[in-house]
């Protein structure tokens, strides 16, 4: 694995490959056991990550990274093997969120800030130790009537861009993560609404990342698409994927190697065909792809359920969408495709 920072880019956007997300935090992880009624130990999460990388079609042939939590970048498989090996021994690479979560912005109502600034330089450097090449952080904007404010936008923005520029120096690649939720509350703004605040908050994500003297060819950017809210949905495919390309063209210099998106709440099948959509149909300066965390691990996370016996089916289940979004990463993923796998 080379150590320029535009060559670990390039290579976590490599074509037909895209990025797996189990950076979930305890937190989170909790709620996902909690659907099918496990417990969340220390073991059961090693147990349950242990089986997503050891899914070796999916990982050797259609993930090219991996985003832990700190957690598991320090754990061993049952047979004592580092997890983070186990991602590197299937030929992709393993990251790490940095980020402490976002937190209530003081003077802002109902809007947050990330935090995990402070003493980030020296993580970075322990994670660079324990074999992390990249780096997430999400900053993260709620749309209402009223929301999102300027002051909440800008002060995400330079945080992510203050993150970029410690990891770049730490040799980490960064990647950039200004979330628009879609679910959020009331969670039934239009399509253009979505255009609106996407198209302000790049605009400002680039703006201070160019402050901060990042440079663009070592880091990717992690956006939502451009869609209506969870409560109002009724865009099409093709519409949110011209919206989605048109914001990302009037707003992403060409010298970012790749976009990987988050799935943000959309069901598995729409994360796969807004993603295909945009690859057939759009000729672009940036590789396009995933970094799902949601919409790669629901169906692997149901069939598991938490039991030995169903790990290859939860394999099967995971390398099923791992393939289904390999495809949509060259614009080749088709109906039926999913339907006779
Ligand atoms: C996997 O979820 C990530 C961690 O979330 P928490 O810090 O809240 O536990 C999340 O950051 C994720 O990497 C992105 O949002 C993309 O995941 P989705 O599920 O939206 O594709």
């Amino acid at each position: 694995m080379s150590e320029r920072l535009e060559d670990i880019a390039i290579a976590m956007v490599a074509k037909g490959k895209g990025i797996l997300a189990a950076d979930e935090s305890s937190g989170t992880i909790k709620k996902r056991f909690d659907s099918i009624n496990l417990t969340s130990t220390e073991d059961a999460r090693r147990d349950y990550r242990e089986m997503l990388f050891r899914a070796d079609d999916a990982m050797k042939n259609y993930i090219s990274g991996v985003i832990l939590y700190d957690e598991t970048l320090r754990q061993s498989a049952r047979d004592g093997t580092r997890l983070a090996d186990l991602i590197k021994a299937a030929g992709s690479i393993p990251g790490i969120k940095v980020d402490a979560g976002a937190k209530n912005l003081a003077g802002f109502n109902g809007e947050t800030i990330t935090e995990g600034l402070d003493g980030l330089r020296e993580r970075l450097n322990e994670y660079y130790e324990l074999g992390a090449r990249f780096a997430k952080w999400r900053g993260v904007v709620a749309i209402s009537d009223t929301l999102p404010t300027w002051g909440a936008v800008r002060q995400n923005a330079q945080a992510l861009a203050r993150y970029a520029a410690l990891c770049q120096e730490a040799g980490i690649v960064p990647i950039v993560e200004p979330e628009i939720l879609m679910d959020g509350v009331p969670g039934d703004h239009s399509i253009e609404r979505c255009y609106e605040v996407t198209d302000l908050v790049l605009k400002t994500v680039f703006n201070e990342l160019y402050d901060a003297r990042v440079k663009l060819e070592g880091m990717i950017l992690k956006p939502n698409m451009v869609i209506d809210g969870k409560n109002a949905r009724k865009a099409s495919v093709e519409q949110v994927a011209e919206l989605t390309v048109r914001v990302l063209k009037a707003n992403v210099p060409s010298s970012v190697p790749g976009i990987a998106f988050l799935s943000g709440g959309q069901s598995d099948v729409e994360a796969t065909a807004h993603l295909s959509a945009m690859n057939a149909g759009y000729d672009m300066p940036w590789n396009l792809t995933f970094s799902y965390g949601r919409a790669l691990q629901a169906a692997a996370i149901k069939a598991w359920g938490g039991k030995d016996e169903n790990v290859p089916a939860a394999q099967a289940a995971f390398t099923h969408r791992a393939r289904m979004n390999g495809l949509a990463a060259t614009g080749a993923w088709t109906e039926a495709q999913e339907k006779n796998a």
